[in-house]
């Protein structure tokens, strides 16, 4: 599929270095793609080719398939509601919880220039039948992280009909401009929008990174963007909000190895490990029973709850 981008082509080895903490695969790896184009300055946005491999989208898609809910927005007390302007559905991510994940925020990090641990959790969301998410603002301001300054949107899958990215109010550069009059055909009524702004036809593989916030801290209103219904296929993106400070998510930052309660051994016996391992090991922060279940076979353990395990390993008699 085409995208409107054609302009200014900047090497990845400019892009600013960040921080790579946690792994996740060596240098190459977390740059892959080496073409950014430059769509619109106002708002900016930047499209990154050949930024997640098959295997890393599918993967994805994976972590999160299975606990797929119907999307919400954010209220101004910072809660979610559900609400016809938003109807795909979607499921937030553990951060750092695989390899591949954490090379994939690693990336992130390193094309927006900011580090991972301002990241949000990633948000899978999938679309089909007409589902869209109406023009809107990324750029909230919450106590945990302060500005949502950035945006990366990650498309996993692509829809055989509509699903554009668009930003209606955007001024594209004169070859995003050409190129998206050149695409009028290919475009839904939404994508098209009367000609205004331009939007992005989603391409598996592919990344749009934009700001919601200018240089100078001021919000620009011209970031608002929409999903455009999906009208034919299903479309799979992950999203990526960035903020102007890290954003607590709860990982253990100093994981502990303990056992809350003297049931924990005999729950650990009778397989509570294996059956519930949420509430035993934990996910982002460590569970009730982290001594007990680190004791016992590690395999099907995630990356996350390895690291909890760490600490029992360093306990002397
Ligand atoms: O999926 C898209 O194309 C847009 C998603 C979006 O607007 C968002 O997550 O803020």
């Amino acid at each position: 599929m085409t995208t409107f981008a054609t302009t200014t082509t900047t090497s990845g080895e400019e892009a600013p270095r960040t921080s790579t903490s946690g792994g996740g695969g060596d240098e190459d790896d977390v740059e892959r793609s080496k073409v950014v184009e430059t769509l619109s300055w106002s708002p900016r946005v930047f499209l990154l080719k050949n930024f997640l491999s098959d295997e890393e989208c599918e993967h994805l898609i994976e972590l999160g398939e299975k606990k797929l809910e119907r999307s919400t927005v954010v209220n101004s007390d910072e809660s979610g509601a559900v609400s016809t302007a938003r109807t795909s559905f979607g499921t937030f991510v553990t951060r750092r919880l695989t390899e591949t994940l954490q090379r994939v925020e690693d990336r992130v990090a390193k094309y927006s220039g900011i580090p991972w641990e301002h990241q949000e959790q990633l948000q899978l969301l999938r679309y089909r039948d007409g589902q869209e998410y109406v023009a809107h603002h990324d750029g909230i301001i919450s106590e945990n992280g302060g500005k949502r300054i950035a945006t990366v949107l990650m498309f996993l899958r692509e829809p055989t009909s509509g699903g554009e990215t668009s930003f209606p109010q955007g001024t594209p550069l004169p070859e995003t401009k050409a190129a998206f009059l050149a695409n009028k055909d290919k475009l839904s009524e939404c994508g098209w929008n009367d000609g205004n702004g331009f939007s992005v036809i989603p391409k598996k593989g592919e990344a749009v990174l934009f700001f919601s916030f200018h240089i100078n801290g001021t919000n620009d209103p011209f970031a608002n963007h929409a999903s455009c219904p999906t009208l034919g296929g299903t479309k799979y993106t992950a999203t990526k909000w960035i903020h102007e400070n890290p954003f607590e998510t709860g990982t253990a930052k100093t994981p502990t190895c303990t056992d809350e309660t003297e049931l924990c051994p005999v729950w650990a016996q009778g397989h509570e490990c294996e059956r519930n391992p949420v509430f035993m090991m934990g996910e982002e922060s460590v569970g009730a029973c982290s001594k007990s279940c680190c004791a016992r076979d590690r395999s099907k353990l995630t990356d996350i709850q390895k690291s909890f395990c760490v600490p029992c390993d360093k306990v002397t008699v």
